[in-house]
């Protein structure tokens, strides 16, 4: 039997994030530290042995050796069967579905996302439970205990697996089923959207461009779009998946993907435009003339949903990560549904999803999805929009008025301080924590601040507790301004800074985003000081 055990040494970085463990490509190349990981979710989920585990990641560099080690490891720890995507690629939200569909014990999704890619740039490991969500924070705690004692780990040494081949293979005692990558995922979108409508949209010239950013949804978006749906070939542009995703930062928003809004403003701009992120699970929405923000765009799906197939057994609950604009909160007020505000990570929507609360879920990092599963879906985000537009006949800049002289516009920023020193970044939430107890009762302009703390949440399903969650600055319904630390970066500390202002007159609703935050930007200059405090003239990105 070539199973063996090994020796090793514990690293004492293996502590996971908002969304698993990122780090450099050169970290993961260390002796033993995948391996490390790998062992560590072995031996805390014992559960997983003699069970079904998916495995497959974004065809970033380090995909495929990351995988075969993967797979040798899975057949040393007693995994009874292992469902690869071909090649080993699968996108993250094709990875939840397999789990569901073929009632997995877990998953291991290889992707550091939206992170740039290359042996220079980033690479990531997430673990995803049965029911296809990302490991909670109580689990992923576990790891990093674990991983920082670990000594050994077992291994299939010398397994020769073709990732290539469709088909069954044996791994010693563990079969391994290499599986077309887009088959499950194309069957789910089918069954929750209108394709005929969408189809016959196309035929009467309606037109699409999704970009790929030559990052994991290519094949998935050539499949769906063109082949599924008739959009013509060049609807999708950088559809062919590179190992550095171009040299490019598949990050779909308004700096990383600028030509899209150039192009959403250029005369000949098509109907919809969008695009995806590294691992397939974010999206990026524009209509001729338009960028929707993200938490206008869950907002908007929200209010359209019983147009949709697969939601017409009615809405139940809607939710947003706390950062993410309020303008769902309006209509889930409208609808009479339940509302939740989560932290930041979409981990936190999975109980509420398991437990049947929830319909429709988004974050401001251009994140939207439902309950079809367990992740953020950028795919599942495009299509919804196409089975709006090609149902109510409107175009995205009518959706958007219309909902915005109903609902009101919550106008919404982002500012990223990026790669700065861990003790500035922790001295600016370190100064305004401070600060906040006094800030209550404090009017700035037009605005007077009636909330200053600091996030927790109680998880209404299993009573699990998460703080420190992010500072928020509140002037009731009409701003706010939040600050936090990213849990995804790999180098220095990130700040994220959340600006929103709140709207309903019918003479405030067609301003510019930037116009309408410049007195919120001025306000919270002086409250967070990031910018005396830090050295730095502004922010490293804005979307
Ligand atoms: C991940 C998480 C999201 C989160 C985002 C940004 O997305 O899944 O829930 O909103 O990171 O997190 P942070 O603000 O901590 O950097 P992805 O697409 O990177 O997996």
């Amino acid at each position: 039997m070539p199973i063996r055990e090994l020796p090793t040494k514990p690293y004492t970085d293996q502590k996971s994030g908002t969304a698993g463990l990122r780090k450099k490509v050169a970290v993961f190349q260390q002796p033993h530290y995948l391996e490390n990981f790998l062992q560590s979710i072995f031996d805390v989920e014992a559960s997983l042995k003699g069970k079904t585990l998916i495995i497959g990641g974004d065809g970033r560099y380090h995909n495929r050796e990351a995988i075969y080690t993967a797979i040798a490891m899975a057949a040393g720890n007693g995994i009874a069967k292992v469902i690869v995507g071909q090649g080993g690629i699968l996108s993250t939200p094709a990875a939840s579905n397999l789990i569901r569909v073929h009632n997995a014990a877990g998953g291991l999704l290889f992707t550091a996302s939206h992170n740039p890619a290359g042996p220079d740039g980033d690479f990531g490991i997430k673990f995803n439970i049965a029911g296809g969500g990302q490991a909670p924070e109580a689990l992923t705690g576990k790891l990093y205990e674990v991983s920082r004692q670990i000594t050994r780990y077992r291994i299939f040494e010398g397994a020769n697996v073709d990732l290539d081949r469709r088909g069954s293979q044996q791994l010693g005692d563990t079969l391994i089923d290499v599986v077309d990558s887009v088959d499950d995922y194309a069957r789910l979108q089918q069954s929750l959207f209108d394709f005929d409508r969408i189809r016959d949209w196309f035929k009467r010239g309606g037109r699409i461009t999704f970009d790929a950013m030559h990052a994991v949804t290519g094949p998935y978006a050539r499949r769906i779009l063109v082949e599924q749906l008739g959009a013509p070939e060049s609807s999708v542009i950088n559809a062919m998946p590179l190992e550095d995703f171009g040299g490019g930062h598949p990050d779909p928003n308004l700096i990383y993907a600028r030509h899209l809004h150039d192009l959403a403003l250029s005369p000949d701009a098509p109907d919809l435009i969008a695009a995806s992120d590294g691992d397939g699970d974010r999206n990026m929405i524009l209509g001729r003339g338009l960028f929707i923000s993200p938490g206008d765009s869950l907002a908007m799906l929200a209010a359209h949903l019983d147009k949709l197939p697969g939601y017409k057994g009615g809405l139940k609950g809607l939710a947003r990560s706390m950062p993410t604009c309020r303008a769902v909160d309006v209509v889930a007020k409208a609808l009479k549904v339940e509302c939740f505000e989560t932290p930041t990570g979409w981990k936190f929507f999975c109980n509420l999803l398991d437990a049947g609360r929830l319909t429709l879920c988004g974050e401001e990092s251009f994140g939207t999805s439902s309950s079809h599963t367990r992740e953020k879906d950028g795919l599942w985000a495009v299509l919804a929009w196409l089975n709006v537009v090609a149902t109510t006949g409107l175009s995205v800049q009518q959706i958007a008025s219309q909902h915005w002289a109903r609902h009101g516009r919550h106008y919404y920023v982002r500012h990223d301080y990026d790669e700065l020193p861990v003790a500035s970044a922790n001295t600016v939430v370190d100064t305004l924590r401070k600060a906040l107890p006094a800030l209550v009762g404090v009017t700035h302009g037009d605005w007077t601040i009636t909330q200053a703390d600091e996030f927790g949440y109680t998880d209404p399903v299993d009573g699990s507790v998460a703080t420190g969650q992010g500072l928020r600055i509140v002037f009731g319904d009409a701003a706010r301004i939040i600050l936090r630390l990213s849990g995804t970066g790999t180098e220095g500390a990130t700040i994220r800074l959340y600006l929103e202002r709140y709207e309903t007159a019918a003479d405030k609703l067609a301003w510019t985003t930037t116009d309408a935050l410049a007195p919120i930007a001025a306000i919270a200059d002086k409250l967070v000081r990031i910018n005396e405090l830090t050295g730095r003239k502004g922010p490293s990105v804005v979307t």
